[in-house]
């Protein structure tokens, strides 16, 4: 008897699956299979330095605060266990990528990013302004029109400029990284028009939890941590011959907006959400890019 599952037991677990341990590893097997490695090339110095310095940071940890054995075997067990779930590009980008973010983009002017996260697919449809992201039939959540202008640092209008765009469904999941969600769900690639202008229909996202079934969930469990990040909208910007910005938005009032989990929230990524001036449903919000050209800082 306690073997036996009804269907809809069955079916929420699978979906349950589906969000945890499945997509850290499928963040995994995209990583792997993007072309990234073949180009990474680490000076031997910078390799030296950097391994070094984090191994002495480590072991710095293990005299300050009197590592015990069991603690070394619990360490061991769940780096392992990171590797074998597939965990390491959640891991990386929740507790490493701000810090990575905030060192390579201070010196540049314009608008403001934060960290890409493990879920953005590159090359998603095409879609010209004014763009429908994709959606299912009775697409659940709060219908919301996203609109902005791109210029350069003079105030000039950028000809060329794309929005690529990624986010969540209403209950939190992302296409490619969840079981039986249309493939680009929630993802595109808009073109501005000749004014740097786009619009861009979509839903608003549920915030995100963290897989809890896998290493990361174990170890955040473990820790008696939360596992949440804040309702958030995945955005690349870029126009020819100016430096592309990675950030995400967020909604006021989300009460994770002050504890990310990911530590990726700014208060210069905050939408101002109104009414629709177009007298349709749902909600607007407007952001406008300025980009740097290639090579300028402040
Ligand atoms: C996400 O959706 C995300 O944006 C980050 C940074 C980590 C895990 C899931
Ligand atoms: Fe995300």
């Amino acid at each position: 008897m306690e073997n036996t599952m009804t269907e809809t037991q069955a079916a929420m677990r699978k979906e349950n699956e589906g969000t945890a341990v499945e997509a850290g590893s499928r963040a995994t097997e995209r990583f792997t299979a993007s072309g990234k490695l073949a180009t990474l090339d680490v000076p031997k110095e910078r390799v030296s330095l950097l391994a070094g310095a984090a191994i002495k940071a480590i072991n710095d940890i293990a005299v300050e605060h009197q590592v015990t054995y069991e603690e070394y075997h619990a360490l061991k067990a769940w780096l392992i266990k990171v590797g074998t779930d597939g965990e390491w590009p959640l891991f990386l980008d929740v507790w490493l990528e701000h810090t990575i973010e905030d060192v390579n983009s201070a010196e540049r002017p314009g608008a403001v990013g934060t960290i890409e996260g493990p879920y953005y697919v590159p090359e998603a449809p095409v879609l010209p302004t004014p763009a429908t992201l994709q959606m299912r039939e009775d697409e659940p959540g709060t219908p919301l029109l996203f609109k902005g202008r791109f210029t350069d640092t003079d105030g000039k209008a950028l000809q060329g400029a794309q929005v690529e765009i990624w986010h969540a469904d209403a209950h939190g999941f992302y296409s490619q990284y969840a079981p039986e969600l249309p493939e680009w769900l929630f993802r595109g690639t808009v073109k501005a028009d000749e004014n740097g202008c786009f619009e861009i229909n979509t839903k608003r996202p549920a915030p995100y939890q963290i897989p809890t079934d896998g290493a990361c969930g174990q170890l955040i469990a473990a820790a008696g941590w939360h596992a949440w990040r804040p309702a958030h909208i995945h955005i690349k910007v870029s126009a020819p011959g100016h430096q592309p910005v990675t950030q995400q938005l967020y909604f006021p009032g989300d009460p994770h907006n002050e504890d990310d989990i990911a530590s990726a929230v700014k208060p210069e990524l905050m939408l101002d959400p109104r009414p629709r001036t177009d007298g349709g449903e749902g909600e607007e919000v407007v952001y406008d890019y300025v980009l740097a050209r290639e090579g300028q800082t402040k």
